[in-house]
């Protein structure tokens, strides 16, 4: 037998980790996430979609060991702004995470915690993204099927979803002209 810390198999179709949590984000979860608000409404009068799905596996705890999630992120926009995860710093700031993209394409907005320096970096199938330590960190789907990554980090790292909450990222990215663009909030 091999011991079940050591092996999970995840399936792709239902965004899960076999013997992992998980969670589900509807548009109603990301109130004051999006940068149109009217827009925000108006789509959520009409449904409350799923937005994303994580599911997370912590094979082990303390030092030096690591937790992973599967994420997968719909096609979509608010607006003309498009589908994002809440997007979070790690409760141990220094803790980094590597991003496997898996399927789909999007990206990735990082934004340095003391400078505010923002970052687009592409994430899609055959990609890897690293995040640094003391990095806000938030995924971005800019294409039209479901954005699959595996992310990985350490046991210790935690979410603190608090001071995105409260001052969102600086930049966001929209749609123009057809094209996905990073602007200014
Ligand atoms: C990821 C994220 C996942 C969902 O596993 O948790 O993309 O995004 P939010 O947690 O911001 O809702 C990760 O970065 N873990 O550390
Ligand atoms: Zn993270």
């Amino acid at each position: 037998m091999i011991p079940k810390e050591l092996y999970a198999k995840f399936d792709l179709d239902r965004g899960v980790i076999e013997g992992g949590t998980f969670a589900s984000r509807h548009l109603s979860d990301l109130n004051g996430n999006f940068a149109d608000q009217v827009a925000y409404d108006e789509m959520l009068s009409q449904g409350n979609p799923l937005l994303y799905t994580v599911s997370s596996l912590e094979p082990a705890h303390g030092d030096g060991q690591l937790h992973y999630g599967l994420g997968v992120l719909m096609p979509g926009k608010v607006g003309d702004e498009y589908f994002l995860t809440k997007g979070h710093l790690h409760t141990w700031r220094p803790a980094a995470e590597v991003y496997i993209g898996l399927r789909g394409s999007g990206c990735m907005l990082l934004q340095d915690e003391s400078t505010g320096d923002s970052r687009l970096v592409p994430l899609h199938s055959q990609s890897i993204v690293y995040v640094p330590g003391f990095t806000a960190h938030r995924t971005i789907n800019t294409g039209t099927e479901p954005l699959i990554y595996i992310g990985v980090y350490p046991a210790q790292a935690g979410h603190d979803y608090a001071p995105i909450a409260k001052q969102n990222f600086r930049m966001i990215v929209v749609e123009r002209n057809g094209t996905p663009t990073l602007v200014e909030r």
